[in-house]
């Protein structure tokens, strides 16, 4: 292990913003990006003409709705600090992107609605971080607007999740009577100024609690609730266990307004302070320690046309030990084949630079290189192989047709694009000869989003029919040549994969629970049998 190595691993943090959608992550990147220079690093985007453009919400149809259907990786330096960070989209219908990027991050930031709280899909990520114990910071944001009480919020995150706090500061008042935060930690007071709209940072002012300028800042009933609150808190006992933070069993809990830029500051320092740094991956039951020298990285995600002047293929790489320079000689584990990356790129947002040196933690996105699919291994040496990304079973079908023959070409080369993005499976129904593209999606959103795509990007119009299955099924090897496969199903229907596999897909529950009831002999699986390694 070379001391370079350790020393750049060390100072590398990769993190994920995830939670229900409109909690406020894309605001919350961009102010993580202004409040750590990176607006300033990343020349481009300092260049932007309009002021609604985010960096992490750039696809057009992003800015259009103002939601994130896709996540969005930056990187920037921060107080010696070597940062990765990853806006990810919070709607349902994009969550197989999201549960991705959690394959390849060290942290999380998860962002609560003041008002609202823990919310369904707020629980379902965390369940993916649970799952990998992945250290966990929270951001209560929207302070600036009427919210539920701070003790209440803790105790949902404790309740809820399960998941100890920690208060590292308190929100004082909340709606229009927000006044500020009390940082517990530094015992100080920030205060809140109504005035910047944005994009500046906000004036902050700091005193003790019983500091008269405390006292004549915030309104005596405010103040004597937020003192009660400060009590109990402390009362409670709970403290910044380091290693309970690391394992993901206690939260460091921070409040704050992403709009307002107010609270972020604290929010950044905290998260350098409690973030994992680059952890060991799982390979076949083997950790490989990011500080071994062998390089070895997998990809996670894979987007075409992020850049309109070079229309290419994008895939984004997840470095997990060893030292990257430009031109090394890789081995694809999947194949066994050499490949030199040499079209590498450090990415924000839509921009990219050339990627010349990257380390355990980054994310380097990857040109030129047609052969590579999400989940696959880089690596220096022939015995490392990371486990597969399990894909989520579609929940919506549509047949795509294509809207116009003479744009055929474009259609389908947009399709198997898209495809090979794997936000999207096509399926192949048997005993029938219908040769128009059967998609599967976890929802219809993502339809409208490949519709959106293949259109602007590929300049292919195309039309859904909608299809009536509601649940795919994989069927068990050991059962694939059962009689009563080829024969009528009542609400279901026969299909096979990308990779060949044989599904069923169902139409409702109560057919594939009478499907279950009556063939209790065809086991059925939710994942594709062979990536059933979770
Ligand atoms: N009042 C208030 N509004 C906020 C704050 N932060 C974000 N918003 C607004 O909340 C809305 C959603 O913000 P986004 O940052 O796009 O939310 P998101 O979590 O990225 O949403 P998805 O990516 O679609 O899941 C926008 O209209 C923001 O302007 C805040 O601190 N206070
Ligand atoms: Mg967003």
């Amino acid at each position: 292990m070379t001391k370079q190595l350790q020393q750049e691993c060390a100072r590398r943090r990769t993190l994920a913003i995830i939670s229900h959608p409109d909690a406020g992550k894309t605001t919350l990147t961009e102010k993580l990006l202004l409040y750590g220079g990176a607006k300033e690093q990343a020349g481009g985007v300092r260049a932007r003409k309009n002021a609604q453009d985010t960096s992490s919400d750039w696809l057009e149809l992003e800015k259009q709705r103002g939601i994130s259907v896709s996540s969005s990786v930056m990187r920037f330096e921060y107080e010696g600090y070597s940062i990765n960070l990853l806006d990810t989209p919070g709607h349902r219908d994009f969550s197989e992107d999201t549960y991705r990027v959690l394959m390849a991050v060290d942290s999380a930031i998860m962002v609560l609605d003041a008002a609202k709280g823990i919310e369904d899909q707020t629980l379902k990520l965390f369940e993916v971080c649970r799952s990998r114990g992945i250290p966990i910071i929270t951001f209560i944001n929207k302070c600036d607007r009427p919210g539920k009480d701070p003790l209440e919020l803790l105790d949902e995150i404790e309740t809820r999740l399960g998941l100890k706090t920690f208060a590292a500061n308190l929100p004082i008042g909340d709606g229009a009577e927000f006044v500020g935060i009390l940082d517990r930690a530094g015992a100080a007071l920030h205060r809140f100024e109504r005035a910047s709209g944005g994009r500046y940072r906000a004036p902050v002012s700091i005193g003790g609690l019983d500091d008269p300028a405390v006292r004549e800042a915030v309104p005596e009933g405010i103040l004597a609730q937020l003192s009660e609150t400060d009590e109990l808190l402390e009362a409670a006992g709970s403290t910044l266990d380091a290693e309970a933070i690391a394992q993901g069993k206690l939260t460091p809990v921070f409040f704050g307004s992403a709009i307002n830029n107010f609270g972020v500051q604290l929010l950044l320092d905290g998260m350098l302070h409690h973030s994992a740094p680059p952890q060991p991956r799982r390979a076949g039951g083997t950790p490989v320690e990011p500080e071994r020298d062998t390089f070895s990285a997998f990809v996670f995600k894979i987007q075409a046309n992020m850049d309109p002047n070079h229309r290419d293929r994008l895939a984004f790489l997840r470095i997990c030990s060893g030292c990257f320079h430009r031109d090394l000689r890789v081995r694809l584990a999947r194949t066994g084949k050499t490949i030199r990356l040499s079209h590498t790129h450090q990415v924000f947002g839509r921009e990219r630079e050339t990627g010349e040196e990257a380390w355990p933690g980054d994310i380097l996105g990857v040109t030129g290189q047609a052969d590579l699919e999400i989940g696959d291994t880089l690596t220096e040496h022939a015995d490392i192989r990371y486990d597969a990304i399990p894909r989520f079973a579609p929940e919506c079908f549509v047949y795509l047709h294509n809207a116009d023959t003479r744009t055929s070409k474009r259609f389908h080369k947009g399709l198997h694009q898209l495809l090979q993005e794997k936000v999207i499976q096509r399926f192949y129904p048997m005993h029938s000869d219908q040769r128009i593209p059967l998609i599967g999606a976890i929802g219809q959103l993502q339809f409208d989003v490949v519709r959106y795509r293949l259109e602007s990007e590929y300049g292919a119009e195309s039309r859904m029919e909608t299809a009536p299955w509601t649940i795919t099924r994989w069927i068990d090897p050991a059962a694939v040549d059962h009689p009563v496969l080829s024969g009528y199903l009542s609400g279901a229907t026969r299909v096979k994969d990308d990779a060949d596999r044989p599904c069923l897909l169902f139409e409702t529950q109560w057919n594939l629970d009478y499907f279950n009831r009556e063939h209790a002999d065809i086991p059925l699986h939710r994942t594709p049998p062979e990536a059933d390694n979770t």
